[in-house]
């Protein structure tokens, strides 16, 4: 077979398999393998040299025509192949847009961090600074220095959870109450007047109920300085409890007793939900109890570095988880930290 008959088998055959091949793998394939440096075209046209002289340039014409022809046809093909795998695509990665969204859930704040900050603004408002002290204690902040010595029967209203310590060394423990941070405020003012409150974290070895936590918060207050009495006390709290529930909120204050104050009480708030006539919120009393309070202790005012004989002050201690719980109507304290979505959700 002369060498133009074997180019034109050549070129019948790469036109007639051209159509049967679907992917660009087997293309490029078929590219190499006729038009390739190694190709059947390139092949053949090596013995071009065998031809007599004359017949030589109508044959080279011959091999170009069939590679262009070949290269049109390729690209045809080429475009063919990518419009079909470009739909392929585009059916593959479809998007049903009649399908219903994914909800995106969106963070909140816990339910005693709204309360905290609420608290911190209104007592912002009356001219509070709000501080910080530390969760992990000494015994003789936590204790001592608020005139609860070691054999003292109010340690019982502190059960606590004491962290190893080398022996003979100060025991260290979780913080009962924020009460130590009185120390705290009092040792970086004094002699200057102080008037700040510290919001934060307390643990108690305690049995949990629905009003018992292990892990609670509190919000202390503590405003020292000169000619302050038991009226500045009740004034910021009667304040600070009708911004809380809102204006003409009943309140009173029952004698108590914490070992740093002096006198000591309780401040109660008329029941938000009965208003007074009693139900099972307030436990049929027509009150809610909200702080513990009192004039500071002069030992205490001492341990904080002031003269008792000058200056004066009071402190008080609330928790915020109680409040909540008031506010509304929450009838398990356990909610709060049981990370349970259903119970936090209700917060917005
Ligand atoms: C105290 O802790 C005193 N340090 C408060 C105080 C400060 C009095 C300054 C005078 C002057 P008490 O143990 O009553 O007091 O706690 C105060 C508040 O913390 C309680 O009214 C209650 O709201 C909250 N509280 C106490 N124990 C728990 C607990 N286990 N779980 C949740 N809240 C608690």
């Amino acid at each position: 077979m002369s060498i133009i008959d074997q180019l034109a088998h050549i070129e019948q055959d790469a036109l007639s398999t051209l159509p049967t091949i679907s992917s660009v793998e087997a293309l490029a394939e078929w590219k190499s393998s006729y038009l390739g440096k190694q190709g059947a075209i390139a092949k053949l046209s090596r013995e071009l040299g065998t031809l007599p002289a004359d017949q030589r340039p109508a044959a080279g014409q011959r091999f170009n025509a069939v590679r262009g022809t070949l290269e049109s046809a390729l690209s045809e093909r080429e475009t063919v192949i990518n419009s079909a795998a470009q739909n392929d695509a585009f059916t593959r990665e479809a998007v049903d847009v009649t399908l219903p969204g994914r909800p995106t859930v969106v963070g909140r704040l816990h339910p005693s961090t709204r309360v905290l900050r609420m608290i911190d603004g209104i007592f912002a408002e009356m001219g509070f600074q709000v501080w910080e002290s530390p969760e992990v204690e000494t015994d003789t902040l936590n204790f001592e220095l608020l005139n609860i010595p070691a054999d003292h029967p109010a340690r019982d209203m502190w059960d606590t959870f004491y962290i190893d310590t080398p022996a003979g060394a100060e025991k260290v423990l979780l913080r009962t109450h924020t009460s130590p941070g009185q120390i705290h405020a009092m040792r970086a003012h004094a002699p200057n007047p102080v008037r700040v409150i510290l919001p934060g974290k307390c643990y108690r070895y305690e049995q949990v109920t629905t009003r018992h936590e292990m892990m609670f918060h509190q919000v202390e207050g503590i405003a020292v300085g000169q000619n302050i009495t038991f009226s500045d006390l009740k004034g910021t709290l009667i304040g600070f409890a009708e911004r809380l529930y809102g204006s003409g909120t009943k309140t009173r204050f029952r004698p108590s007793y914490f070992p740093f104050t002096e006198p000591s009480v309780e401040l109660d708030v008329e029941c938000f939900l009965c208003k007074g006539d009693g139900c099972r919120v307030c436990k049929h009393t027509g009150w809610l109890e909200i702080s513990g309070a009192g004039m500071v202790h002069p030992d205490v005012l001492r341990n904080g570095g002031y003269d008792p004989a000058i200056h004066s002050g009071f402190a008080f201690g609330m928790g915020p988880e109680r409040i909540t719980m008031l506010r509304h109507g929450i009838d398990d304290i356990r909610w709060f930290f049981s990370g349970d979505e259903r119970f936090l959700e209700q917060f917005v």
